[in-house]
């Protein structure tokens, strides 16, 4: 075969994919279960590089030059497994099969172990940006094995998007699931960033007063400064447009229920498994689940609260600069929470994830890049083995500055009725960190009594337990 790598799956993913490799010089073996994809491919592209078009598996398999090298695009779950099904039993030792899809790490985990008693690599790949970024530079999160990455990493580096300073927005993440893991905490905080755009939108409506189209302007400000990202930009697009059909702000007419495909209830889900609390991107997929409760709501509607007092013209405008605060504070303890499941997973499963790297490889190609993203790899650089994000001197002072609009904004949005559980939930987990004495000490004392759960105590060392229903006194167990 002459090929030197194939997809297969070439719906909008894949066929992406296979463009932005032979544009990029290399020759491409495609491959779909249903013919007629891989013939649309080459007809309406097929001028854009040197495609090797195939219609069944075999031919695939030897277009492609060895080792090789070749990309499953399915849907992610029993589609990916049958491909593998259908591949596996055709390839050789060495070969390198490269998994794009959104597949759950242990699934990863799980092909990858058995894969490898074949001698073949499997890569699951974390792949971010979308169709667009998928043609023109998508950020790239590889697993599996340091060998397969040798031959891989170039080609990948060349179709991946190149951050500002020209870095490719892809590095060898770690063995097995790391790749996935990583990707799935990117769509983790993906949900936490949006969900906190939201709140911040809703309080520049409900509180100050604001048209879209206004707030898309001070969307547009907020892009030129720290929190300068791809959300916040699309966002500001989003608010400014108007339904054609009425009239109207877009963001009016569309249903206000939230959906979601369920990388955000993963890392959550995992998120418990591990014993992280990211309750930032928690309380995210909760929103959009809340959202789209519509009984439950309508339901509701008779429920009593104040409403938000609307601001004159020159408090709006402070206020606004408060919220910009309070976004970034916020953000910041986002992002210190789905990093803290990055490390937590790395050091579950042995991956050794560089979180410095991680943060550099997002800056281009993917859903959440932003400039902020610098500034957590200067951290990671600064000390490799930095215990949380909040632990970094400057993100510490930052919130420091930040904090007094952050609870202003809370405060605000609390005695208005302005929903705003992801900015609630970041200063929490803040104040709770810092707090001198938390009431889990109650906690414990409760747990003991009801169940002899038992507790330690500050100035001795062991494990006691109170004679609750007896003559209280302590005894050592
Ligand atoms: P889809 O997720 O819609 O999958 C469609 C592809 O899967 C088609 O090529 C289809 O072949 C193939 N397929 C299915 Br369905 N069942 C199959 C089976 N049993 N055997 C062989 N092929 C099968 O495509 P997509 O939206 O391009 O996404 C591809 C992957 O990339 C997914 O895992 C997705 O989660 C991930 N991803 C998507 C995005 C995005 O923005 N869309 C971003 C990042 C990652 P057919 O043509 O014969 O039906």
């Amino acid at each position: 075969g002459t090929a030197q790598i194939g997809v297969t799956g070439l719906a909008v993913m894949g066929r992406n994919l296979a463009r932005n490799f032979a544009r990029n010089g290399y020759t491409v073996a495609l491959h779909n279960r249903t013919v007629a994809r891989t013939r649309e491919l080459v007809e309406e592209f097929g001028d854009e590089g040197d495609f090797i078009a195939t219609e069944s598996a075999q031919d695939f398999v030897a277009a492609l030059e060895r080792p090789r090298r070749l990309v499953v695009m399915v849907k992610a779950g029993e589609a990916t497994d049958a491909v593998i099904a259908e591949f596996a039993p055709l390839l050789e030792t060495g070969d390198v099969i490269i998994d794009g899809g959104n597949a759950h790490f242990e699934d990863t985990r799980r092909r990858e172990r058995e894969l490898r008693e074949q001698g073949i690599h499997f890569v699951g790949t974390g792949i971010s940006g979308g169709e667009e970024g998928a043609l023109e530079g998508p950020s790239i999160m590889p697993g599996g094995s340091e060998e397969s990455y040798d031959s891989l990493g170039p080609m990948l580096e060349k179709i991946s998007a190149k951050a500002k300073d020209g870095a490719p927005c892809v590095t060898h993440i770690g063995p097995d699931g790391a790749g996935h893991f990583v990707k799935m905490t990117h769509n983790g905080i993906e949900y936490a960033d949006m969900q906190l755009i939201g709140e911040a939108y809703q309080l520049l409506r409900d509180v100050a007063g604001y048209s879209p189209a206004q707030i898309a302007d001070i969307f547009r400000t907020w892009n030129t400064g720290r929190l300068d990202s791809y959300l916040i930009e699309i966002t500001a697009e989003v608010l400014s447009h108007v339904d054609a059909s009425t009239g109207e702000p877009f963001v009016d007419v569309v249903l206000d229920q939230a959906e979601q495909k369920g990388t955000g209830r993963w890392t959550v889900q995992i998120a418990l498994d591990l014993g992280v609390p990211v309750s930032a991107i928690a309380e995210a997929v909760f929103a959009r689940s809340v959202s789209g409760h519509a009984d439950l709501r309508d339901a509701s509607r008779h429920l009593t609260g104040p409403t938000a007092r609307r601001l004159g013209a020159d408090e709006a405008a402070a206020f606004a600069d408060q919220v910009e605060q309070a976004l970034y504070a916020s953000k910041i303890v986002a992002y210190t929470q789905g990093f803290h499941e990055i490390a937590a997973g790395s050091e579950r499963y042995d991956w050794n994830i560089d979180l410095g790297e991680v943060a550099s490889i997002w800056r281009g190609g993917c859903i959440i890049r932003a400039a902020f993203l610098d500034r957590i790899t200067s951290a990671y650089e600064a000390r490799p083995r930095l215990p949380s994000l909040l632990a970094d001197k400057s993100f510490a002072e930052e919130i420091a500055a930040a904090q007094g609009d952050w609870r202003t904004v809370i405060a605000t949005a609390v005695t208005g009725g302005v929903p705003t559980p992801a900015f609630a939930a970041t200063l929490a987990y803040y104040d709770s960190l810092r707090a001198e004495r938390l009431p889990a000490a109650l906690t414990q004392g409760q747990r003991d009594y009801f169940g002899a759960h038992t507790y330690h105590r500050t100035d001795r060392e062991g494990t006691f337990h109170t004679l609750w229903g007896g003559d209280r006194t302590e005894v050592k167990s």
